[in-house]
């Protein structure tokens, strides 16, 4: 293993370990396809790319797929020439993969080989002694149709470690959305793709035909150059034997003698650099794809912020106003300072609800605030500690305005007096009695007033402060690692460049 090759393995290794510490949180399946798309290439990293690198020697690996009943399992035991995978009327016959292997290999396969299908004993191990095998290893591949079975996500996780595809077509099926749907995903993986048409029928004018439209169809969806029937290996429909569920040998010859190049050493260095590249040059592309989806995340996180705390502020510069404005309190007959100092305290609450409601429309005209909404309770009221946290902002500020009075009235009557004048006065506007004026004398009637004010303004902040913060506290949870995009684009970037070294 060069060293060119050993920088390569760090910097994919430093990309897998940044792609696997972070989680999309944001609601919605945009966050769930993110995640996904980090898990698969994650896994393209740990499961393909670095044992590649770290054992370029290993056997390639072929993966054999199709619609199901196409005939991939006959075609595996035709070229085994024993019964390696099971054959069957039913369809999906082959729930897992099953993997064809030489003996003195099968120790590769028994673990690190797609581990999440070991764990769950969903991968089977045929090992013998054919010759084909020790070069090359085949795996039998569930079907593909329903996109989000569970055969499906099999069948791709091994292609995500495949060098090599073996495309297994019918006569019958062979151009449904489904398989340009998985074709595709091959190509922009990059992988080499041998194609079989199975089940021909044996009139030479039909087969033509067929073989025709389906190289025609090849080359429209990209995935051959030329609409050249003689790029597509022909198996006619004949008797399968029982013995092992397979072809005769002579059926599978060609395919048999095409994979058999590989054991070729410069041809199967060069299957290999094909399949790497590929792989490398797809994971760099949708590294940056997440890199932006991380950008476009933070941004939707500030924008929500954004929106709760300008709906907060606009409340609470309404408050200011009414402060300005004396009606705080709407002015009414019961006037005693504790009266007036619980209306404050529900004024007050009421407000963190305005402010709430507010932050809550802001949110709901966006997706993700709109999910949000749902998955955190409560947001569109204020909190439920506001009432609590109210009544104690109001009962502090009542105790100021007493103590203001306190010490400039000695008599406690005129205390009193005084206490309830500024109170009504700052909250309702109402005018203090002309005998309080009288004894305090103008001058120091706006100084007190101010002072009272500016003390309100402070519970006021508090109150709206504290339920700003359930907005806050929602966002902070969603948060992506600081810098993660620049980071995920500066080890694409190593990557890119440290593979541009190792394949020159
Ligand atoms: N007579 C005949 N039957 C074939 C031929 N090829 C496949 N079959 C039959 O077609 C059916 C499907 O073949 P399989 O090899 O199990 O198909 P598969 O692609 O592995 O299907 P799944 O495992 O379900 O994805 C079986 O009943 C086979 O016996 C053939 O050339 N001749
Ligand atoms: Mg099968």
């Amino acid at each position: 293993v060069t060293s060119s090759a050993d920088s390569l393995k760090t910097s994919l290794e430093a990309l897998a370990a940044e792609l696997d510490a972070f989680r999309f949180r944001l609601p919605g399946h945009r966050a769930v396809k993110g995640d996904l798309e980090r898990d698969e290439l994650v896994t393209s990293i740990r499961q393909y790319l670095v044992p590649r690198l770290r054992d370029p020697d290993a056997p390639v690996v072929a993966v054999i797929v199709g619609p199901t009943g196409s005939g991939k399992s006959v075609l595996l035991n035709s070229l085994a020439g024993e019964a390696v995978t099971e054959v069957g009327p039913l369809r999906p016959t082959t729930r897992s993969p099953v993997v064809w292997t030489h003996r003195k290999h099968e120790r590769r396969y028994e673990k690190g080989f797609l581990p999440e299908l070991s764990a769950g004993n969903e991968l089977s191990i045929a090992a013998g002694s054919d010759i084909l095998t020790e070069q090359l290893t085949l795996v039998d591949a569930p079907d593909f149709e329903s996109v989000y079975s569970d055969s499906r996500r099999m069948a791709e996780d091994v292609l995500a470690v495949a060098d090599l595809c073996i495309f297994v077509a019918s006569a019958m099926r062979y151009a449904d959305a489904a398989a340009w749907d998985f074709l595709g995903q091959v190509r922009k993986r990059g992988l080499p793709i041998l194609f079989v048409m199975n089940r021909l029928p044996a009139d030479p004018q039909t087969r033509l035909t067929l073989l025709d439209d389906f190289a025609t169809l090849l080359k429209d969806n990209d995935l051959l150059l030329e609409a050249d029937r003689d790029l597509i290996f022909e198996i006619t429909e004949q008797v399968v034997y029982p013995k092992h569920s397979g072809l005769p040998a002579e059926a599978v010859a060609a395919i048999r003698s095409e994979l058999g190049l590989i054991s070729d050493p410069a041809l199967r260095a060069e299957v290999v650099r094909q399949s790497t590249e590929g792989a490398m040059a797809e994971l760099i592309e949708r590294t940056r794809a997440i890199a932006g989806e991380v950008d476009a995340e933070t941004r939707s996180i500030a924008k929500l912020a954004r929106g709760a705390s300008e709906a907060y502020a606009t409340e609470r510069a309404r408050a200011m106003q009414d402060l300005q404005q004396g009606s705080i309190v709407q002015l009414s007959s019961g006037q005693s300072q504790p009266y007036l100092v619980d209306e404050l305290a529900s004024a007050l609450t009421r407000r963190a609800g305005n402010a709430a409601r507010a932050a809550a429309v802001r949110w709901a005209e966006d997706d993700f605030g709109r999910g949000l909404l749902e998955i955190a309770d409560g947001l569109w009221r204020h909190g439920s500690d506001v009432p609590e946290a109210a009544g104690e902002a109001a009962a502090e500020w009542g105790q100021r305005i007493s103590e203001l009075a306190v010490a400039r009235a000695r008599r406690g009557r005129r205390r009193r007096e005084l206490t309830e004048g500024l109170t009504a006065r700052v909250l309702t506007g109402a005018d203090l009695a002309p005998q309080v004026l009288e004894r305090l004398g103008d001058e120091n009637i706006p100084a007190l007033l101010q002072m009272a004010a500016q003390s309100l303004e402070i519970s006021i902040t508090r109150v709206m402060d504290i339920d700003q913060a359930r907005f806050v506290s929602v966002l902070r949870r969603l948060e992506l690692p600081e810098g993660l995009a620049e980071r995920l684009r500066a080890h694409s970037d190593r990557v890119s460049a440290d593979a541009g070294t190792y394949y020159r």
